[in-house]
């Protein structure tokens, strides 16, 4: 949880690891490449921080030092992805500006936490 810790600026509102893929870069399909990310949920942001490729595999490396991309959820949309991916319990995410990505965790609950979590932001921010 290194990495949810600098945020102390920011409302982290839910952090943990997904298996995540980007599909789409500004409207442009991408091949599907599924990776383990650390994803906090912080402000207006969903935040993704890539998996320590050093000598400790098991370790996330600080925030600070860890290549990093940051998706903006102002009109932003949800759904399930049920048909976009063989997975099971994937969600389909689409920003404003056209990139898109997949979300997927083997627990079932843990994904409709995220869901719900992402969902209420994205909601708050229609509102505004
Ligand atoms: C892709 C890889 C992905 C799979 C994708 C394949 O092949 O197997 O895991 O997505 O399916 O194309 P490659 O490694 O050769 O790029 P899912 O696991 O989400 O099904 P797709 O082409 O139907 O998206």
């Amino acid at each position: 949880a290194g990495a949810a810790l600098t945020l102390s600026s920011q409302e982290v509102q839910k952090a943990g690891q997904l298996n995540r893929t980007k599909i789409a870069e500004g409207g442009r399909k991408l091949r599907k490449s599924w990776g383990v990310s650390w994803v906090v949920l912080a402000g207006n942001s969903l935040i993704f921080y890539k998996e320590s490729k050093g000598p400790a595999p098991t370790a996330w490396c600080p925030a600070s030092s860890c290549p990093e991309s940051s998706v903006d959820l102002r009109g932003a949309a949800l759904d399930w992805a049920r048909e976009l991916s063989s997975k099971k319990n994937v969600i389909h995410l689409r920003t404003v500006t056209g990139n898109e990505f997949l979300l997927q965790s083997d627990q079932e609950a843990t994904i409709q936490e995220w869901a719900r979590a992402i969902r209420g932001v994205i909601r708050r921010l229609d509102l505004e």
